[in-house]
């Protein structure tokens, strides 16, 4: 499996419209709009931070795994997202090393990547996604 590099990091938010101005006033970072992905239950805003770029989540719905995340523990870092060249192969490779998968197959996420989530108790606790551009 190669990492090639952080892709992104995901922070969940109550509200993008509300939240955005620290990103993008204070921080100064572009804010290039929004996109909802349905599956995933989120509505989402990728601003470009170097090579790799934060991405801002806010739920669509309150069953939603970004809206489970802020009732249990508050706005703040969701997921970390790491670029893989070949999210298949990086699938099979995990799961041999008995990674639990939250995707034993890659989904559609934000900007037509595909991407797989491993699950937090298995990786130090921290939300991890692979994601293959
Ligand atoms: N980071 C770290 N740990 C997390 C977590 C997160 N984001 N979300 C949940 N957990 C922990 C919980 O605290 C809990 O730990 P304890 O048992 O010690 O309390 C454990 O994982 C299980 O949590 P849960 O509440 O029983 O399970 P949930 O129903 O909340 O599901 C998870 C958790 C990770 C399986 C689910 O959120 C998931 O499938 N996530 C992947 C999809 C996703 O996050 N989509 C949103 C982003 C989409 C995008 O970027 O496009």
């Amino acid at each position: 499996m190669k990492i090639t590099k952080i892709d992104h990091l995901g922070i969940a938010v109550s509200s993008i419209n509300d939240q955005k101005n620290f990103w993008t006033d204070v921080l100064g970072l572009t804010f290039e709009g929004t996109e909802t992905v349905e599956e995933q239950k989120v509505t989402t805003a990728f601003l470009p931070v170097g090579e790799s770029e934060v991405e801002l989540l806010e739920s669509t719905s309150p069953d939603g795994a970004v809206a489970k995340f802020i009732e249990k523990r508050g706005q703040g870092i969701q997921h970390v997202a790491f670029r893989v060249e070949n999210i298949d192969e990086a699938l099979t490779e995990l799961k041999e090393k008995g990674i639990r998968l939250i995707d034993e197959t890659p989904r559609k996420g934000a900007g037509g990547a595909r991407i797989a989530f491993l699950h937090p108790k298995d990786t130090s606790g921290v939300l991890v996604e692979l994601c293959e551009r």
